[in-house]
């Protein structure tokens, strides 16, 4: 579904294959751009998409540099890469696929994972706060966050779209079911009905801001966070790189 709605996204904007270069590092959600693709990828360590694609990006900056990463791949091992890209505001779009555990290697604990959810690595209960990766990349200094879920297919395609037209760093977490590790531990087993319950337990940020914190316990909250425009690390390496040829040094 991912997968579909960037395509979508790609297409409906018209960017020449050849434009894009898609990272992914390894987990379930690594396997969106590759083998999946016909376009350029890189399919690389666990954790370490972003630096990959940081060096894409700065050797080519005319491409469109997407990262498709998991919630562990993202802010596990690789949440050093993710904070300081967003810091650096460097023009990469980052998908982030949070199904809220390791998927590919067994459902283990993951830094998204709710406070009590019995994984295989924590099977008397998580007793580790999750990161909220949306507020993680507003507070690294993000200049574009969004956040949709699996049910939400148009306005995840729409923030693609947009994701893929600003020219600094964009980030944009998707929610995702994984009936087989997530949903089997909460109960919910059947692909579709996971789906139903991201609907419900869905609230956008507009309405979200009226509601308390008790009654948000549980509640995912979807939308567009931040959309500011920034200068980004490209560009501003190229002033620099102009401004220093008439530097006496
Ligand atoms: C350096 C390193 N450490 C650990 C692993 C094992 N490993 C592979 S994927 C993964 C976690 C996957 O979780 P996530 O990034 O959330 O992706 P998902 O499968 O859930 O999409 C781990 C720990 C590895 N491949 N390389
Ligand atoms: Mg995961």
């Amino acid at each position: 579904m991912i997968a579909q709605s960037f395509l979508r996204a790609v297409d409906d904007l018209g960017i020449p294959k050849e434009k894009i270069v898609c990272v992914a590092g390894i987990g379930c959600s690594g396997w969106i751009p590759s083998p999946l693709f016909d376009m350029d990828t890189l399919h690389v360590t666990h954790g370490r998409p972003i630096a990959f694609a940081t060096g894409v990006k700065l050797g080519n900056p005319n491409l469109e540099v997407v990262v498709f990463t998991g919630d562990g791949d993202a802010s596990a091992i690789g949440g050093n890469h993710l904070i300081h890209a967003a810091r650096r505001n460097i023009g990469l779009k980052v998908i982030c696929v949070n199904n809220m555990i390791y998927g590919m290697t067994g459902g283990e604990v993951a830094p998204t994972t709710p406070l009590g959810l019995k994984t295989t690595t924590t099977p008397f209960g998580n007793l580790e706060r999750p990161f909220d990766l949306s507020k993680l990349v507003i507070g690294a200094g993000g200049t574009y966050v969004a956040r949709w879920t699996t049910y939400h297919i148009a306005p995840l395609v729409s923030a693609m779209k947009k994701a893929l037209t600003r020219k600094g760093f964009a980030f944009l977490e998707v929610l995702s079911h994984c009936p087989v590790h997530y949903g089997r531990r909460i109960g919910i087993s059947d692909p579709v009905e996971m789906l139903r319950w991201f609907q419900k337990q869905s609230v956008t940020i507009e309405k979200a801001h009226g509601m308390s914190e008790q009654e948000l316990v549980g509640k995912f909250v979807v939308g567009e966070f931040v959309d500011i425009e920034a200068p980004d690390l490209n560009q501003m390496y190229e002033q620099l790189f102009e401004a220093a040829k008439h530097e006496p040094n």
